[in-house]
Parts: C-alpha cells; sequence; structure tokens
C-alpha cells in the first residue's frame, strides 16, 4: 500500500540520522558494562518528551547521505558529475562533520581536476587499492529505497555512487550489502515478525551472486586474498550468533568476529547483526521499542558507533517505518525536520504525488 511505503522511506532516512546523531558521542569509545547503564539512561532521556538538551549534531555519514538523496531527485538520470559536486561542495561547505582521512584527499583531487575524471581520484588512493572504509555503505540509503523495484539498477547506482570514494572491492561490496539489507527489510511486512535467520540466508544467496561477478574478472588462477567470499563468510559468521541467542554475553565475541571498525567488513555485518539481534528481547536494554533497541545495541558495541548505528537504523526503519520511531528521540537530532522532508521527495520522485 502507497502509505506503508512513504512510511517506510520516512523510517529508512530518520532511522539513519538518529543513529548517526545519537551514535556519534560514542564514537571510537570501548564500551564496559557499567557503560551500558550510561547508554540506557542517555536513551531514557532521549525518549522522554520533556527532557530538553541542545540537539545532537550529524556527522559525515548524514553530510554525504543529503547529496544522495538530491543526486536522485533533481536529476532524471543518474549523474556522477553532478553527484560528486555535491559531495564536495556539501564538504567544502562544512569540512568539520569528522569525515575520513581517505574521503578529504579525494575531494581535493575532484575539485584541483575540475571533475575531468570523477572516477580516478578514488582508484588512485592508498596506492590503488583504494578505500575499504564504511563510507560508501553509510550513505547508501537513499539508492536502496529509490530504487526498491528495481535490483539490476540499486546494484549499478550503488555500486558507482560507491565508486567516486571507495574502489576497493570491499568498500564497495559493503554498500551493496547494506543496499540490499535495505531493499529487502523494505519488502517486509511490518506487521509480521521476520525470521531473522532466514532474512541472513537471504542476504547470503544475494552475496553470492555479487561476490561470484569479482570471481569472474578476476584471474582465476590468482590465490584468493581472503576478499572473495569475505562477505559470505561474515554473514555465515551472522547466522551462527544468531543461533546463539540464548548465551548471555555475546558480545565480546561480536566486536571479535564480526567488528567494530571503520572498515566495511568489520561494520556492514555487524549492523545486520544488530538489526536481526534486536528483533527479540536483549537482557541489558530496556525497552519494548525494536528500532530504539536496534541502534542501542549498536552503540553498545562501541567503535565506529555513528556508522554502525547509523546503517542498523536504516535497516530497521525500512522494516518499521516513521510510526515506529519514537517522536521525541527523532526530535533530539539536527535536521530531523529536513531529513522527513528529504524522503517524501524521494517518494514522489519514484513514485509520483
Ligand atoms: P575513508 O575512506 O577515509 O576510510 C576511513 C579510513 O580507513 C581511512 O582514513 C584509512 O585510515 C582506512 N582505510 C581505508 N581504506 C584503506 C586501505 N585500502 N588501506 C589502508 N587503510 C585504509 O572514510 P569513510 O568515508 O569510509 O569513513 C569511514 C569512517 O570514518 C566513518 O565511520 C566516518 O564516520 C569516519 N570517521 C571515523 C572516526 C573513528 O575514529 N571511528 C573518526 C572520524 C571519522
Ligand atoms: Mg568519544
Ligand atoms: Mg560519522
Ligand atoms: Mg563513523
Amino acid at each position: 500500500e502507497a502509505s506503508v511505503l512513504k512510511n517506510k522511506f520516512r523510517g529508512c532516512l530518520l532511522g539513519s540520522l538518529i543513529g548517526d546523531c545519537t551514535g556519534a558521542p560514542f564514537e571510537g569509545d570501548t564500551i564496559s558494562h557499567g557503560d551500558r547503564l550510561v547508554i540506557q539512561r542517555y536513551y531514557d532521556k532521549l525518549e522522554d518528551p520533556t527532557f530538553t538538551a541542545p540537539y545532537k549534531t550529524y556527522t559525515d555519514d548524514t553530510a554525504m547521505m543529503k547529496s544522495v538523496a538530491k543526486f536522485l531527485t533533481d536529476k532524471p538520470e543518474p549523474d556522477y558529475k553532478f553527484l560528486s559536486r555535491l559531495f564536495v561542495n556539501e564538504f567544502f561547505k562544512e569540512p568539520r562533520r569528522g569525515y575520513g582521512q581517505n574521503v578529504i584527499d579525494v575531494f581535493h583531487k575532484l575539485r584541483n581536476t575540475k571533475y575531468e575524471n570523477v572516477f580516478k581520484p578514488a582508484s588512485e588512493q592508498f596506492m590503488g587499492a583504494g578505500s575499504y572504509g564504511n563510507g560508501g555503505a553509510m550513505r547508501v540509503a537513499p539508492i536502496a529505497l529509490y530504487f526498491h523495484d528495481n535490483y539490476k539498477m540499486m546494484l549499478e547506482v550503488a555500486s558507482n555512487a560507491t565508486k567516486l570514494t571507495h574502489t576497493n572491492v570491499l568498500g564497495v561490496n559493503g554498500a551493496l550489502l547494506q543496499a540490499v539489507a535495505i531493499q529487502l527489510a523494505v519488502k517486509c511486512d511490518p506487521y509480521a515478525k521476520i525470521d531473522p535467520e532466514r532474512f541472513c540466508i537471504e542476504l547470503f544467496r544475494r552475496m553470492r551472486k555479487i561476490e561470484r561477478v569479482e570471481e569472474d574478472v578476476d584471474d582465476m588462477e590468482e590465490e584468493d586474498d581472503g576478499t572473495r567470499e569475505a562477505y559470505q563468510n561474515k554473514l555465515r559468521v551472522v547466522e551462527n550468533l544468531l543461533q546463539r541467542k540464548h548465551d548471555n554475553d555475546l558480545e565480546e565475541e561480536v566486536i571479535m568476529n564480526l567488528g567494530n571498525g571503520i572498515s566495511a567488513y568489520e561494520s556492514v555485518p555487524t549492523a545486520i547483526y544488530c538489526f536481526l539481534r534486536a528483533l527479540n528481547e536483549i537482557s541489558y536494554i530496556q525497552t519494548d521499542n525494536v528500532f530504539r533497541r536496534t541502534i542501542q545495541y549498536a552503540v553498545s558495541l562501541g567503535g565506529d558507533t555513528d556508522t554502525i548505528a547509523c546503517m542498523a537504523g536504516a535497516i530497521a526503519g525500512a522494516y518499521l517505518g516513521e510510526n515506529c520511531i519514537n517522536t521525541s528521540l527523532a526530535k533530539q537530532c539536527e535536521y530531523y525536520k529536513e531529513v522527513l522532508e528529504m524522503a517524501d521527495n524521494l517518494y514522489v520522485a519514484k513514485e509520483g504525488p
């Protein structure tokens, strides 16, 4: 139904924003058991309608997502030169949003070369290896929404939009996995329960196809450097951890085996796990709200908290829709009204008024 889909567009982009804004104060932290209680109280306060505080500011995750949404709504066909200009202009307008060093270098190169070949600067980074950071994945949500009914285009546009800054296969495939997870969540009935293991198996099936494409291009004789089935292997770990839902303290293993870092490889599967784990109760998180449980759990893992919560929040929001997100919590975030407008514009650009 039309209103359900519109609600999912809003939920997804708002979920991404809330994860970024409320996760950012904990970025880079190691979270102890005591800190979990601090984080519980932090979200209790943010959900309290009488609580007043300066809003939580957004970071590079949302800054770049804004450009991706505009790229989709303002032009009838994907225009990557336009998108690279949007990224660069947004960065030079507000450079202090916590961007990674690699993307800052790419933005300078793009500007200095007058956008002559917008895919070249990123491809030259890290001595030609390209970035495997999670920056492609953290901003991919609008593409997954816009192409929710066109899987092939979704993969193509998500891949190209990522390659403007991240060309390493792990960076690109991480963004594709995040897009696939959001698209799958959009398709799920918000009033029906998701089976976490089935959701994970479906992601695995799709990553097998995506990671096979690389295999055809590569020299078959070449030794496997561990990247060829990287995300399939990670999803096996996700599935295994989900099966152990009755084990109490899995968090150390989650951090050790899935990761909580700034590489796509060590954060996208983690974000997916956060969403699937939070569909059921978690002992040290007191809330009935699945969306809140998702981002609170992501933040409680520490590390790249803003980005992992942003990605997990986008998936949860795409499943549940805006009406399952606490309004007081949303209102604590900088730019929340604009993000809802952005979601509506994206919806209209796609589905019509
Ligand atoms: P990015 O492309 O700059 O990647 C992030 C970092 O990962 C780089 O600066 C490198 O240190 C490292 N890296 C990536 N690819 C390679 C490679 N091939 N070889 C060696 N090192 C590599 O930035 P991004 O847009 O991917 O953003 C990633 C994260 O950084 C986001 O979470 C974002 O919020 C940001 N960030 C993180 C922190 C933090 O301490 N956790 C602080 C500020 C910004
Ligand atoms: Mg800190
Ligand atoms: Mg950030
Ligand atoms: Mg981050």
